[in-house]
Order: structure tokens, then sequence, then C-alpha cells
């Protein structure tokens, strides 16, 4: 399979850059698989992660979650997993996606963080890119047969060995296995591979290392004032690197604190959970911040608990921004990270005017940001803009990688020479270093924090014998920000309906957030003076339409 080797598995920081970031204490060759241990250590008996498993209860400390790390190590090892070989993790918020991961980290495997809602084509993508010999999920998830999803898709790609279902038979026995001990793997090496939002077709998938991604969990715990009394909420799928470690269930477990999973993100089960257990900070994307923010009015639930609420994922709109902290009685906190590492926040101790109006300042002294022309997809590092003045944004840093995995070719387009990360953001950098995010380059629709390809989608549209070009915009939507709109022109004397396009790439099995909201069927496409589909133009048609209707 060509898709195998189109790469290195990671890109390291130079040697002499690398060297910085160890002496400056922001690397401390620390793994997560120790990092538990030492947390077991410090707080035992105390609560670590809240949650349901399988209908029923359940609240594990941090010496139980240690234990059952320990043992699914000892588990996995036996099936076969080594060290280094790659693991499909596809779970919703269940305490047992924790245990998973730390006991692959034990080990020295890497999860792949897929999201609940991947289905077949994109599992089948990550699992031949990744070579992965297992998957480990569910059985069934929000009316999804999870387990039949991932044996169909073990059945196609040759290097998937298990199929592993968390509250299965099997999966109860492995979780028993005898307790042994592992070689701690490389600090510096891969710990895992994240996803990006996917802004040139599929997703690519992203190495992160120990030592990069426990500094910004760590430095995320401190800024967002996390101390061992505090109970995180995690509303979103912890798989995602939001909720994952900005500051999430890891920079939770990081300042010994208690996670609290929540089945769904809805206002009746977040506010229940708020209730009940008293939780002190949650992480939603815009839309839900909206919905959350709109139910409170009508509550009966006591949120007093809740001390902040960060918001990010895709821009907050300076009108929600100001009702957060009325609606729910608490502080705002705006947070503008990637997957890829760069991760913002506006400061507990920043002045109304910076939290309301801006996504926030880098975590770290070392991250390195740069504004550059906006029209050159090929700016250089050198290329700024004026101070204050509107450009894409070029990060490096001691937690942004220099390439994605196996991904030689897109590599070439989306770092700088000098190693700097093309992130497809248009910002404005204020004096104080605050950066407000005030729209996007890169060809990806952010629909409510869910971010769809536009490529993918019009690749799949494509497929349909009726359809011979596609073009995906997005339309501005009041409620997710934004939605997608599908510009197809159909082969000559075919009129294929919208219903049945529509239909056509739900049924080629990916998620349904990518299911175009719009299609619009039309002869031809505009095009730029070069001869390519203008994307701004179909916006601009959109919005006449829009204007009309
Ligand atoms: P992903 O590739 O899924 O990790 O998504 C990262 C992208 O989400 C960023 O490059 C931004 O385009 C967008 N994003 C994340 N947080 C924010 C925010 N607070 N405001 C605006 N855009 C955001
Ligand atoms: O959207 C994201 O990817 C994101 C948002 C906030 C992220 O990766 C993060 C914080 O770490």
């Amino acid at each position: 399979m060509s898709v195998r080797s189109e790469g290195p598995d990671h890109i390291a920081w130079p040697p002499e850059v690398a060297a910085h970031y160890r002496a400056a204490g922001y690397w401390r060759g620390q793994t997560f698989g120790a990092l538990l241990t030492t947390l077991a250590d410090a707080y035992g008996t105390r609560p670590a992660v809240v949650g349901q498993s399988a209908d029923h209860p359940v609240r594990w400390s941090y010496a139980e979650l240690d234990e059952r790390a320990h043992r699914l190590a000892a588990g996995f090892a036996g099936l076969g997993i080594r060290a280094g070989e790659r693991v499909l993790v596809q779970l919703p918020n269940v305490p047992e996606f924790v245990s998973v991961i730390f006991a692959l980290w034990r080990l020295g495997a890497w999860p792949v963080f897929t999201l609940p809602a991947h289905r077949h084509t994109e599992l089948r993508y990550f699992a031949e890119k990744a070579e992965a010999s297992a998957i480990v999920t569910v059985a069934e998830h929000e009316r999804h047969d999870h387990a039949a999803t991932a044996r169909a898709v073990a059945a196609e790609v040759d290097s998937l060995r298990e199929v592993l279902v968390v509250g299965s038979p099997e999966f109860t026995e492995l979780s028993a296995a005898e307790p042994r001990e592992f070689p701690d793997p490389d600090p510096e090496g891969v710990a895992f591979l994240q996803l990006s939002g996917g802004s040139t077709g599929l997703s690519k998938l992203i190495p992160r290392t120990h030592d990069d991604y426990l500094y910004s969990v760590r430095e995320s715990a401190r800024i967002c004032a996390l101390r061992p009394e505090s109970v995180y909420l995690a509303a979103l799928p912890v798989a995602h690197n939001f909720p994952l470690s900005s500051p999430g269930v890891l920079g939770t477990l990081h300042a010994g604190a208690t996670a609290v999973l929540a089945p769904r993100p809805d206002p009746d089960m977040a506010f229940r959970l708020i209730e009940s257990e008293r939780v002190t900070i949650s992480a939603v994307v815009p839309p839900l911040a909206a919905a959350w923010v709109q139910a409170a009015a009508r509550t009966d639930r006591d949120l007093s608990s809740l001390d902040v609420l960060l918001v990010g994922g895709a821009k907050c709109a300076r009108e929600l921004a100001e009702r957060i902290g009325p609606a729910l009685g608490c502080r705002l906190q705006q947070v503008f990270g990637m997957a890829e590492g760069l991760v913002c926040y506006t400061r507990l101790d920043d002045p109304d005017e910076l939290v309301l109006g801006t996504q926030g300042r880098p975590i770290s002294p070392d991250d390195e940001i740069r504004v550059v022309d906006p029209d050159d997809p090929n700016a250089t590092s050198d290329d700024e803009v004026p101070p204050g003045e509107v450009g894409a944004l070029l990060t490096r840093g001691p937690y942004t990688i220099r390439g994605y995995y196996r991904a030689a070719e897109h590599n070439a387009t989306a770092f700088t020479a000098d190693g700097f990360y093309r992130t497809g953001d248009l910002v404005r950098r204020l004096p104080s270093g605050h950066l407000e995010v005030v729209g996007r380059a890169k060809e990806q629709i952010n629909r409510g924090g869910e971010k769809v390809s536009a490529e993918e989608v019009e690749n799949h549209l494509m497929a349909h014998p009726e359809v011979l070009d596609a073009a995906v915009v997005s339309v501005p939507d009041e409620y997710l920000g934004e939605r997608t709109c599908a510009y197809v022109v159909p082969v000559d004397g075919a009129r294929p309906s919208e219903a049945e396009l529509r239909r056509f790439v739900r049924d080629r099995g990916i998620a349904a957030f990518k299911v175009p909201d719009l299609v619009v069927v039309v002869d031809k496409f505009p095009v730029t003076g070069v001869g390519k589909t203008s994307k701004r133009e179909l916006r601009a048609a959109l919005a006449a339409r829009a204007g009309n209707g």
C-alpha cells in the first residue's frame, strides 16, 4: 500500500533546539507511564476518574487507575502487542479510555486517537496509514455498532490482528492480567498519534512525544489553576486534543484532581454532573457554550461550583463570550489550540477586554509566533506583516511538531524550510502577545468545532457516477459558526437530486458531520485567472443567495 511509506514516522527537533528545550526545563525526560506511577504515589486514594462504565457508575482512585493500567498493559502484552506498535483507540467518554491509554503508554505502544464519530472509511485509512495492530472500541455508542465496524475494518487491513471491545468477557480477562513491569519508553520518542482536523484530504496523523506533550499538559494545568481539589468535567469527546490536554483529562490528573467523564455533552447531562460532582471547571466548543448559556436560564440545577469554562476549538463570538460569565456564574477562559501543538489561553488574571476579545497567548515563552503575508501560501517566517495587522500564523516551539507522520509530500508545504508549522489560521497579534483569530486560510470548514476537510468531502461526491466536479465551501451559520455547502457539476445529461447526493455521501461510511448540509447542483463553477475553481466566488454566490432568500 502506497500510503504506508510516504515519509518518516517522526521528524525530531534539531539537536541544538532539543538541547535548549531540555535545558530550559520544558522537557523533563518523563513518560506518561512513569507520570501515573508518581501520581499514584502522591494521590493514592484520592478520586482520579469518575464516569459510567456500561451503565454502572465508576469512581477510580489514583491507586486503582494505576493498578488497572498495570494489569491492562500486561494483558495487551499477552496478546502480542509490543512497544512501538500502533493501536487505534475508538472510545467514547468511558473510564476505560483512561486506563487503556495509560496501559498502552506503559507498554510503549502508541494509541491512535480516533473519535467516536469516525466510521469505516476513516478507521480503515488510519489503520492502514499507521499499520495498526489492534483496535480498542466499545460494543455500541449512540446507536452505532462500533464492534461491527471495527471487525469489518480488521477484515480489510492486513496489519490488524485484534479487535478489543471494552466490556466484553475477553476485555475483562485482559484487565485482570497479572501486573508486570515494562522498560520505560524513550521520553523523546513518539507517545501517540493525534489527528489533525484534516485540512487537505483526510486527517493527518500527528506524532507527539512524551516530553513535548507532558510539557503542554503540565503548563496547561498551571495556567488553568488546577489543584487537587479541582473537578474537571469532560463534556467533549475525550480523545480530542482539547478535552484531552488543554488542560483536559491529562492536565486534571497531572494536578491530582478529579476528571468526570460525561457520556453526552448536552446541558441536561452536563448540569446534572456539575451539580452532583461539584464540578469546578469544564471545556466546550462555541455552539455547546451557546446551548449551555440558553439552558442555564431555565435550569433548577445548582451550578455554583463551576468556576471556569474554557471555550475553544472555533472562534467564540464576542456576544457569546459576554454572555457566558453572567449566565453560568463562572469565569470564561478562551483557548485557541491545535493537535499539531501550539495552544494559547487567555489568563485567569487577564483584563476583561482580552478575555472577551482575544483567543489568548501561547503557553510557552519559547513558542515562536510569526504573522506573515496572508496572500502568499509560500510566505516564509521572514515575510511578517506590520505589527497589529492580520496575517497567516506560523509557529514553532517546544511542543509543536516538525512534521506529520508518514506524510513527506504534505510536510513540504505544511512547514517552512526553517521548521515553522503553517497553521492556516489568520490572526492579528496584540502588543500583549494575545492573538485574535480572524479567519482561516486553509480549506477547512469548522462546523462548531468539528473540522470538515473540503477536499475529503469533494472526493466522496466525485465518486458518484453522475458527479463531474464538486466544490465544498462553508456557509456562515448562526448556531454552528459554519456549515458545509457542496456545489456539484453533474456529468452531461444527469441531474442527481440533493437528497440522493447526501444519501450517497452518508452511505460511504463517514462521520455524519461530514455529510454536506446543503447541496447545490450547477452547470459550471466560477474560475480564477489560471482556471482554478474559485471558492471565493462560490462563497460570494452563497452569500448572495442567502441575502435574496
Ligand atoms: P485541529 O486541526 O482539529 O486540531 O483544529 C485546530 C484548528 O481549530 C486551529 O488551527 C483553528 O483553525 C481552530 N481553532 C481552535 N481553537 C480556536 C479558537 N479558539 N478560535 C478560532 N479557531 C480555533
Ligand atoms: O481545535 C483544537 O484542535 C483545539 C482547541 C483547543 C486544541 O487542539 C486544543 C485546544 O489543544
